[in-house]
C-alpha cells in the first residue's frame, strides 16, 4: 500500500499526482453531515448557469458542498475580459452566463442537490466606460445613465485627482467616494440608491437565492450596506470583500456586524508559509496571526482577483502543494471556508472559454477548466470538514519544520508533510476510537469502500503509516469502513 502511493504520489516534475488527478464523484455523500452543518462553499467562478446546476448535481451536492458561489449575474458591458461582468449596466439576470430562466432553474437544481447559491453581487458601482454604449442584453447607457435605474444625480463625483480615481487608500473618504478604477460610483448614502439596490437583491432572493458576496464592500461605508440589508425582504447570508491593507484606515472588521467578511491574510499568509517558512507556525492559524474573528472570517487559498495578482498566493498552477493548503484550510477549524475553481488562463485579463458571441462555453473539466474542486485531495475534504464541524483541535504534532499534524477531537485526523523527504516509521496519536478509516487524501469513500488506502486506528488511538514527501494523510469518523 505504501508503496503504490508513493509510486502514484511523486513524479519527475516534483508534483503529486495523486492529490490532482481527476475524480468523477460518483459515490455517495462521504459523511451523513447534520442539517445545516455544510458550510463550505465551492466558488465556480466564471461558470454557465446550466454548468452550475449540473455541478450541484453530479458533484457539489454529493461532495458535501453546502454552497456555491456564482458570478455576477446582471447584465454587463460588452467585452471578451472576464470582468466585463464587474460594469453593470442593468439589473436584469441576462448575462454571458445565461438567461433569467436559466439562472432560475440552476437555482433550484442546486437546492434539489441540498446546496445552497450565493450571488456575487456587484452595487458599489455600474460601468466604467466614458462613452457608454450598449450592455449585453441590448440596455443602452451612459457612463452616468443607466436608463429607468439611474442618473448622473445618483453618482458621486468626488472631484479628486484628475478623473475622479481613487488614489489614496489612508483616506477614508477618497476610498469610499471617489471611483474605483473610473467605474461610475454609487450614491450608496442615497435611499433612493439603497432602495434600487435592494430591489436587484431582492429580484435575487425571489429566485431563491440564499446569499450575496458583496463586491467592493470596502468602498461602501459598512452603514450603507447595513441600510441595504436592511431592506431585504428576508434574510441572507451575507460575505463582504474587504481587503486588508497595513495601516488602512477602513479595516476589515468594520463590517463584521453586517455579516461575514474575506479575511485575505489568510491566503496570503499561507502561501508565505508553504513556499518559504515552517507549516510548523500554523499550529494557532488565524485569531493567533491578528486574522478576524473565526466566526466572522471567510477564507479562501485563492480567489479570482489574488490568483491574478503577480508573485501573491498559492494558485492551481502549484498542483500538488495547492492541493495540500486547501486540505489543511479544510482540517483547521478557522472561518468558513471557499474553494476556487478556475479556468486556465495565461493573460491575466482573459476571459472563460468562450463562443464567437462572448457567451460562455459550458464547462468541460481539466480541459479549460481546472475543477480544483473536484481534485480529489479537496473534495474529499469536504467531508472531512462536516464530519468535523464543531470539534476542536487536539493532539497537535508538529517537527519543527514541514511536518504538521493534528487531530479534530473525536472525529478526525490530518497530517500534512511538506518535507522533501518521506516520513516513514511513525505512529501518530490520533485519540479516535478503533477502526479502519479511508485515507481521503488518496482514496474516495462511499458504500462502505474505500478506493485508496486504509488506515487502522488501534485501540489505544494510534495508527503507523508513512507519509511521502509534499503528501498528506487524512481521516475521518465519515468515511470509516469498520
Ligand atoms: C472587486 N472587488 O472589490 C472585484 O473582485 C474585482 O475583480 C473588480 O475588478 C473590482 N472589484 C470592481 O468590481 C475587476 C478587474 C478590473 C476591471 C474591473 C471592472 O480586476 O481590472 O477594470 O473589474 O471591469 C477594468 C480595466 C480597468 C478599467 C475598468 C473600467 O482593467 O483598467 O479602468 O475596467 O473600464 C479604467
Ligand atoms: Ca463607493
Amino acid at each position: 500500500m505504501q508503496r503504490r502511493r508513493r509510486l502514484s504520489a511523486i513524479t519527475a516534475l516534483g508534483v503529486i499526482a495523486s492529490l490532482i488527478v481527476p475524480v468523477t464523484a460518483t459515490a455517495p455523500p462521504a459523511a451523513a453531515a447534520p442539517a445545516g452543518s455544510k458550510k463550505v462553499i465551492a466558488n465556480l467562478f466564471e461558470w454557465n448557469w446550466t454548468s452550475v446546476a449540473s455541478e450541484c448535481r453530479t458533484t457539489l451536492g454529493p461532495k458535501g458542498y453546502g454552497w456555491v458561489q456564482v458570478s455576477p449575474p446582471q447584465e454587463h458591458v460588452r467585452g471578451s475580459q472576464w470582468w466585463v461582468a464587474y460594469q453593470p449596466v442593468s439589473y436584469r439576470i441576462e448575462s454571458r452566463k445565461g438567461t433569467r430562466a436559466q439562472f432560475k432553474s440552476m437555482v433550484d437544481a442546486c437546492h434539489a442537490a441540498g446546496v445552497k447559491v450565493v450571488v456575487d453581487a456587484v452595487v458599489n458601482h455600474m460601468s466604467g466606460q466614458d462613452n457608454g454604449g450598449t450592455g449585453w442584453a441590448g440596455s443602452s447607457y451612459g457612463h452616468y445613465n443607466y436608463p429607468g435605474i439611474y442618473q448622473t444625480q445618483d453618482f458621486h463625483h468626488c472631484g479628486r485627482n484628475g478623473g475622479d480615481d481613487i488614489a489614496n487608500y489612508n483616506d477614508r473618504w477618497e476610498v469610499q467616494n471617489c471611483e474605483l478604477v473610473n467605474l461610475a460610483d454609487l450614491k450608496t448614502e442615497s435611499d433612493y440608491v439603497r432602495t434600487r439596490i435592494a430591489g436587484y437583491l431582492n429580484d435575487l432572493l425571489s429566485l431563491g437565492v440564499d446569499g450575496f458576496r458583496m463586491d467592493a464592500s470596502k468602498h461602501m461605508p459598512a452603514a450603507d450596506i447595513a441600510a441595504i440589508k436592511g431592506k431585504l425582504s428576508r434574510s441572507a447570508y451575507v460575505v463582504q470583500e474587504v481587503i486588508h491593507g497595513a495601516g488602512e484606515p477602513i479595516q476589515p472588521g468594520e463590517y463584521t456586524g453586517n455579516g461575514d467578511v474575506h479575511e485575505f491574510r489568510y491566503g496570503k499568509d499561507l502561501a508565505r508559509v508553504f513556499r518559504s517558512e515552517k507549516l510548523a507556525y500554523l499550529r494557532n492559524f488565524g485569531e493567533g496571526w491578528g486574522h478576524l474573528p473565526s466566526g466572522s472570517a471567510a477564507v479562501f487559498v485563492d480567489n479570482h482577483d489574488t490568483q491574478r495578482d503577480v508573485g501573491g498566493v498559492l494558485t492551481y498552477r502549484d498542483r500538488g502543494v495547492y492541493a495540500l493548503a486547501n486540505a489543511f484550510m479544510l482540517g483547521w477549524p478557522y472561518g468558513s471556508p471557499t474553494v476556487m475553481s478556475s479556468y486556465t488562463f495565461s493573460q491575466r485579463d482573459q476571459g472563460p472559454p468562450q463562443d464567437g458571441s462572448g457567451r460562455t462555453l459550458d464547462a468541460t473539466c481539466y480541459s479549460g477548466w481546472e475543477c480544483e474542486h473536484r481534485w480529489p485531495a479537496i473534495a474529499n475534504m469536504v467531508g472531512f470538514r462536516n464530519a468535523t464541524e464543531g470539534a476542536g483541535v487536539a493532539n497537535w504534532y508538529d517537527n519543527g519544520n514541514n511536518h504538521i499534524a493534528f487531530s479534530r477531537a473525536g472525529r478526525g485526523y490530518l497530517t500534512v508533510n511538506d518535507e522533501d523527504y518521506a516520513i516513514t516509521g511513525r505512529s501518530y496519536y490520533t485519540g479516535l476510537p478503533a477502526g479502519r478509516y479511508c485515507d481521503v487524501i488518496h482514496g474516495t469513500f462511499g458504500n462502505g469502500t474505500c478506493s485508496g488506502p486504509v488506515i487502522t486506528v488501534d485501540g489505544n488511538g494510534w495508527f503507523a503509516a508513512d507519509v511521502p514527501a509534499h503528501d498528506a494523510i487524512a481521516i475521518h469518523a465519515g468515511a470509516r469502513l469498520s
